[in-house]
Parts: C-alpha cells; structure tokens; sequence
C-alpha cells in the first residue's frame, strides 16, 4: 500500500462542494506548565499534552544527540549481517517503495553501503505495473543479477510469500519497515519494525522507515569504525519523516530539528535545484516545504512516471543531471496536479450523484478513469471535504486498486482486518491504508467499512472542524510571544501549528491571488497594527476594506523567526456583533 501523500495545498478544487468548518476550542488540558515562557507558550503546549514543566523545558530545549538505535528489534543482528556483506563484497539490493519514505530510505541505506565500500543495488517497483511491496518477479531478477542479501525499506513486513521465495532461491533478507505487523509475520532472517509486538523502542516507536535508515546507517558507520557524518543523512530522513506525516514528536522532532539545517546545506545537486524550482528558500526552510513542495514533487515521480527518477534525484553527484531530473520532476507534479484536480472533481460528483446531501460515515467510490497513482490524493480531498474516512479505488478489468484515509477516530486498517477474506491484499496504517480487492466483491468491502465506521464514529458530528488553540487578538500579538512559538516548531502531523481566534478585525485591503483566483491576499488591522495576510483557497470569500471580519489564523514563521512576518488566515467569516463595552 501506499502511505500518506503529502498533499499540494494549491491543489484544491475549484468547483469542489465549498468547505465549511465549525470552529471549535482544542480539548483544554489539566495542567500548565509553570516556567520561563509566557502563558500564551504555556497554553499552547498544554493544549500539545505537554503539562509539566520538565517535559516543557526539554521539548523547548535545543535537540539533544540521536538515541541508542540499539533499542531497535534486531538491530544488532542487520549491523552484523550487513558488514559481513560489505567484507565479502557480496551483492545487496536494496528494495525500496515509491513513495519519498520508500526512495529516501531506499537511498540513505544505499548511501551508507556505498561508503562501507559495497556496491548495493537499489530497486525501486513501479507503481503501475508491480504495486506496493515485494514481487517474486523482481526477487528473482536481483537473484540473477548476483544478490545474496535483500534489504527492504518501507516494505516487507507483510510480504510472507515473497520472503518465503527469497530465501528458497538463496537470499539473506533484512526487513527495515514501519508498517503495522500483520498476524503472521514473514520469515525474514532479520527484522527490524520498532512495532513487532515485545519491541521497546522508546522515543524510535513512530519513525517512519526513513528515519530508521538513518539510525541504520549510524549504527554501520560506528560498528565498521568509521566517521559517520550525520549531516549527510539528515537531509532526506527529514523529509522522508516529513512526508510519510510520521508524527513529529520524540525522536522524529529531533531528526526534523537537525534534519532541516542539514537540509538547508545539502550537497547533494538534485536536491539544491529541487529546491530552486519549488521557490523553497533553504535558510527558511520549514516541515511544510518538505510536505507541500519537495514530497509532491518527488511523488510526482512514482505517481506519473517511475520514482526511480526520484531515487536517482536524491543519489546524483552530477550537477548537471540533478538540475535535469529536478525540472522534470516539476514537470511531472504539473502534471499530477491536473490529473488530480481532475478526478476530484469526478469524485465529488460521484459522492454527490450516490448520497445526496445524507453522506454514510465512510465515503467510499470508484471509476476506472481514476489512475491508482492518485487515489490516495483524492482519498485525502474528500477526507477534508466531507470530515470522514474515504475509500477511493481504481476500477479495473477483474481487480479494483484503492486508497484509504482516515481520521484520527477510526482505525482504517483494522477495519480492513476484520474480513480479509475480501481482499487480495491489502496493509497500512492507523491513518491509511491500501487494498485490492475482485470487483465482484466491492459491495461487500463497502458494506464492511460502512458497518464498521458507523460502529467508530457513532454519536460523532463529522462535519470538517477548523480546532482553535486560544483567542489571540491581533493587537495582542508580540515579538517576544512569536518567538516562543516558533520554538515550539517544527509544525505538522502530531504538532499542529497553533491556531488563533481574533475577532472583529478590519480589512485594510483585500485582492484575489493564485491560479484561478483561489486565494486571498489581505491587509488587517486591528488597533494601530496592520498586518499582512494570506488566506489560501479562501478567494470565494467577498470582502471589501472597511469590512469587519472574524479569523482563524497561524502564524507563518515556524522556521526563521526574523523573517517578515505574514498572517496565514485559515478560515474568515464576517464579524460576529460584539457584546457591547
Ligand atoms: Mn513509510
């Protein structure tokens, strides 16, 4: 299966249903944290379930050095086994995914073999003709290129058949996965998943297989006796965590807090000129430019074309050949962008077409003009529209290929769990998931994840809701607050940036923006202060200067607090009457 997508925030549909959030206060916690930072950062960590001050003051702290990446499952034994291949000039493959955690796992693991002085072979699968995982055929050619050793990243850990073949034609088989453990686990000789049941990984329990490559390699170089320059695998762990929205918290928010400096000076060519075409500036460089412009960018790769491009992107010393690979990876997210805008739109017709206004607790459609290289994109566009769980699925000549995303309530490949019988295949994650299934058993696949989301999310309002952290109004806004906040950075899945209240705020001026007119530019002022502000695909909201306005809002500054600030305005309604004074 396919894990999340990092999604492209431009990319929302224009004649999509409009979306409408309830606003609504995030859970208060029990307890503050009392220390040396004022309340407003206080508040913002309690609302993080950050509450005494000791865990405050080392989430504040500057990142600490890596973790014993000994805590991980059968670490020592992948160390061992891999520089016995490394003595023996054996030949490795390592077997990656298409998605940025497969290619960049995929890479820092060849990387690291490469400087040991191995020659590994990395191999990608395509997406279209090969599919998520391991494959007999691919096993057996890389058998008779000469490979006695297997290393997977960001697979494996399901794939019990293909293991099993592996190691009857003569390989060894290193599994390196994150991916939930099934019932049955594959006879590997060696493998390290920090959620194999009786693992204790401690802060390394949610690293996305990027982050486990990096402590792989670590653990190598410091085995083998040599250097280990950290920096040098830092960049594309960071954003294969980024992308793969492992949740930045422990171990993960120290490999984003050191990754993103590493990222800021990387040397690797295609990388550098990635970066030039998304308009990411690297010296504020944020988590959000790894998800919303580098991760589609390298996705784009496996969605449209062969993510090889991206593996290759990643691993070229050429100047040159970088920059190539970087404008055609451009090109290809162009392209995907299209492709998706496209049958979203399908999509929401066919919500709309099959239930109305009356929408069941799980979405689920299909069309055979739906490409499997981007279900999980449109999963995760009706999953903000609609607020609930989405099924999206290719229909094909005997099989339908489809994506799943979840919200935090349901546990969507638990639900899969409950019939496998249904499937072909089918693994993921908590949040998503992926499955084949025969057509001619779709409706009993739609009738489980409806039953079973029902049972999830019953008594739940599922409307989209926008959660506020406090009301913040713009005048009360303060240099000293911002910067507090930006340590609380970096921001994304599991550390959300904090969103603020400010009520009756008024619009100093106002223009359309975007392709399409989708966004919104704004000055706003509240008191003597006028602050610059952006409201992504919020252009359908009519305002004029002069107008009173209520916002939902975040600051923009998560990385560089001395780079010019701008109001990033998630949602706007006209202002509520105000109690009188
Ligand atoms: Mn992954």
């Amino acid at each position: 299966m396919t894990t999340p997508a990092a999604q492209d925030r431009t990319s929302a549909p224009a004649d999509a249903a409009p979306r409408r959030r309830r606003w609504r206060a995030r859970a208060r916690a029990e307890a503050v944290p009392q220390g040396d930072w004022p309340d407003l950062a206080a508040r913002i960590l309690s609302l993080r379930g950050i509450t005494d001050a000791e865990t405050a003051a080392a989430f504040l702290a500057p990142a600490g050095p890596a973790p014993d990446p000994y805590a991980l499952p059968a670490l020592h034994a992948a160390v061992e086994r891999l520089l016995r291949a490394v003595a023996t000039h054996e030949t490795v493959a390592v077997y990656g995914d298409f998605d940025v955690d497969g290619v960049t796992s995929a890479a820092e693991i060849a990387q690291a073999l490469a400087a040991l002085g191995a020659a590994p072979v990395p191999y990608i699968p395509d997406r279209f003709s090969e599919g998520y995982g391991l494959n007999i055929p691919a096993i057996e050619l890389l058998r008779r290129d000469g490979a006695t050793l297997l290393v997977t990243a960001d697979c494996g850990t399901s794939s019990v058949d293909e293991i099993a073949r592996a190691r009857e034609i003569g390989m060894d088989v290193i599994v390196l996965d994150h991916h939930t453990v099934p019932p049955v686990l594959p006879d590997a000789n060696i493998l390290v998943n920090p959620k194999l049941p009786g693992a204790a990984p401690g802060g390394l329990l949610e690293l996305a297989t990027a982050g486990l490559a990096f402590h792989l390699a670590a653990a190598l170089h410091e085995a083998a006796g040599r250097p280990f320059d950290a920096d040098a695998y830092l960049d594309i762990a960071a954003l294969g965590t980024v992308c793969d929205m492992a949740p930045l918290a422990a171990e993960n928010r120290r490999l984003l807090r050191t990754g993103l400096p590493a990222l800021a000076r990387t040397k690797r060519p295609g990388l550098r000129a990635l970066m030039d075409v998304a308009r990411v500036d690297a010296r504020s460089i944020t988590a959000e430019d790894l998800g919303y412009k580098l991760g589609p960018r390298l996705n784009a790769a496996g969605r449209i074309a062969h993510a090889k491009l991206a593996l290759e992107l990643l691993m070229t010393q050429d100047e040159e050949r970088g920059r190539e690979l970087a404008l055609q990876l451009d090109a290809l997210n162009r392209e995907r962008q299209d492709r998706t805008q496209q049958a979203v739109n399908l999509a929401v017709r066919l919500v709309e077409e099959r239930d109305g206004a009356d929408q069941p607790p799980l979405i689920m459609v299909g069309h055979a003009d739906f490409s499997s290289g981007v279900v999980g994109l449109i999963a995760s566009k009706l999953v903000d529209l609609y607020g609930r769980p989405a099924v999206v699925y290719e229909i094909g000549a005997e099989t339908s290929r489809a994506s799943c995303r979840s919200i935090d309530e349901f546990h969507i490949t638990d639900a899969l769990r409950v019939r496998p019988e249904l499937f072909e295949r089918f693994g993921g994650h908590r949040a998503a998931a992926g499955f084949t299934a025969r057509n001619d058993r779709i409706d009993d696949v739609r009738a489980l994840l409806v039953e079973e989301a029902a049972r999830a999310l019953a008594g739940r309002d599922l409307a989209p809701v926008l959660e506020i952290d406090c009301n913040l109004p713009l005048r009360a806004l303060r240099g000293e607050e911002i910067q507090w906040l930006a340590r609380i950075g970096p921001f994304g899945v599991g550390n959300p940036a904090p969103t603020f209240l400010a009520r009756n705020v008024t619009v100093v001026d106002a223009r359309l923006v975007g392709n399409g007119e989708k966004h919104l530019k704004l000055r706003l002022r509240d008191g003597g202060l006028t602050w610059p502000a952006i409201a992504f695909g919020l252009g359908a909201f009519a305002c004029e200067p002069g107008d009173r306005v209520d916002i939902v809002y975040c600051l923009n500054n998560d990385a560089r607090p001395d780079a010019p600030l701008e109001i990033r305005v998630e949602d706007i309604r006209v202002a509520e009457p105000q109690p009188p004074a």
